[in-house]
């Protein structure tokens, strides 16, 4: 048994520093992001310090005289670490840490972190564990010196056997290990996709920020019961449930990993198949949380990712969820998308419209088409069957009734 006694105190206390005067202007929104995501790893911040300089120093990230200013804090606060906002270059993480004594960590090292915490699936593990070993694979000196000094903690959760592994060759060796792991699960899901194309189901993908309600409302849809927390990266795997339209059309919805800006390279890399999965769907359904004062950014930072992911000619719907919050309200509207729609998916509200215009995009570019066929023209459903969506088909003494939705180059081979 542990003897230790929990305080309920946090393992880590420290302290966010940030530069203040380089081209990031979301500087503060930033700082604000970096202390959410701090606290999502379970440290306590005690402390925030900024430089306004107009960007880092290339080996040591702070001056020297502001690497002392930071000492001298962390000893009145009694802080274990600090978080720089920038991702730190190898040098910079090893120099900072001989210099400070302390912890030294940065955002990537967060984020991964917190990933590390929220891989479910053996797909997320494998994913997120590729991530960290190649982060640590180029900083094994500076991340040695620096998750050494509290034997736990940030930087040291991960789905991988060891914690931290120094020796450079045996990380090479895991990750080529993973990579193959990798391709063999997205084998699986190219498997999974080809099914789902050729059962044309349509497919909305629901994007958005961390955080922004997209398991919430997936759940009001469908009762998926997707985990839906207020916490960042809820959720990792992808979850995909099926609905039945009014019109009697199924599509799927699948929700998955949120974004946020400065999301580490070596995430974007190691879950592109899970990203990908937007690419292959039909209409992307973007969440955003209409309560946020920095809704604007975070809708800017999920364009621009969908159009890193190649995300392009897509049915795009906006949705502005937690309108029934304070402040909300129900009249916005995103001009670079097809549609927009006011939502509150805790109370259920406005989810009525927001399938319409699902529908509306899951039949662009289709017309509606009915006809009696005759016994012998049997041929022709085929193939409004394969190009088009069946509504309704039914076998009268006269005939097929067939009521579909067909694409335009089908209609003059059909009337
Ligand atoms: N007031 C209000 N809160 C909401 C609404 N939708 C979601 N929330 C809350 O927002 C928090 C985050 O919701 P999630 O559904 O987990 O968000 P997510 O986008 O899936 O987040 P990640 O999986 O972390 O990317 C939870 O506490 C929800 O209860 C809403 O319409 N109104
Ligand atoms: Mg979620």
């Amino acid at each position: 048994m542990n003897s230790v006694i929990d305080t309920g105190e946090s393992l880590e206390k420290v302290i966010l520093a940030g530069i203040s005067g380089g081209r990031d202007t979301d500087f503060e929104v930033s700082m604000k992001e970096l202390r959410e995501l701090t606290v999502n790893t379970g440290a306590a911040v005690v402390g925030e310090m900024v430089w306004n300089h107009e960007g880092p120093v290339t080996g040591t990230y702070f001056g020297k005289g502001k690497i002392e200013e930071l000492k001298e804090m962390a000893e009145e606060l009694g802080a274990t670490g600090i978080v720089c906002d920038n991702e730190l270059t190898p040098a910079q993480l090893s120099n900072l840490s001989k210099a400070l004594d302390l912890k030294v960590m940065d955002r990537t090292l967060i984020i991964l972190d917190i990933f590390a915490d929220r891989a479910k699936t053996a797909e997320g593990r494998v994913q997120v564990e590729l991530a960290q070993l190649r982060y640590q694979l180029t900083r094994l000196k500076g991340l040695g010196n620096s998750l050494s000094r509290l034997g736990g903690g940030i930087g040291t959760r991960g789905p991988g056997e060891k914690k931290l592994e120094t020796d450079r060759r045996l990380v090479r060796e895991r990750i080529s290990a993973l990579k193959a792991d990798l391709k063999e699960i997205e084998k699986h899901r190219n498997t999974l996709r080809l099914s789902r194309i050729r059962n044309k189901i349509p497919v909305v993908s629901i994007v958005g920020y961390t955080n922004a309600g997209k398991s919430t409302l997936l759940n009001s849809l469908t009762k998926a019961g997707v985990e839906a927390e207020d916490k960042l990266f809820a959720t990792l795997d992808p979850v995909t449930r099926e609905l039945i339209l009014e019109t009697g059309q199924k599509v799927l919805f699948s929700d998955t990993v949120g974004f946020i800006r400065n999301l580490p390279h070596h995430l974007v890399e190691a879950f592109k198949s899970t990203l990908e999965e937007v690419v292959y769907s039909d209409i992307i359904l973007i969440v955003a949380d209409a309560s946020d004062p920095d809704m604007a950014s975070q809708i800017a930072v999920c364009q621009k990712t969908l159009g890193d992911l190649g995300v392009k000619d897509k049915y795009v719907i906006t949705a502005f969820n937690k309108c029934d919050k304070a402040g909300a309200g129900y009249d916005l509207k995103d001009h670079s998308s097809d549609a927009s729609v006011c939502i509150s998916a805790k109370e259920g509200k406005n989810l009525d419209l927001l399938l319409e215009k699902v529908t509306d995009g899951v039949n662009r570019g289709m017309r509606l088409f009915f006809k009696l066929f005759d016994y012998k023209d049997a041929g022709k459903i085929a193939s409004i069957r394969e190009k088009g969506r069946i509504l309704t088909e039914e076998y009268r003494d006269d005939g097929i009734f067939v009521k579909a939705l067909i694409p335009e180059a089908l209609y003059g081979k059909l009337i």
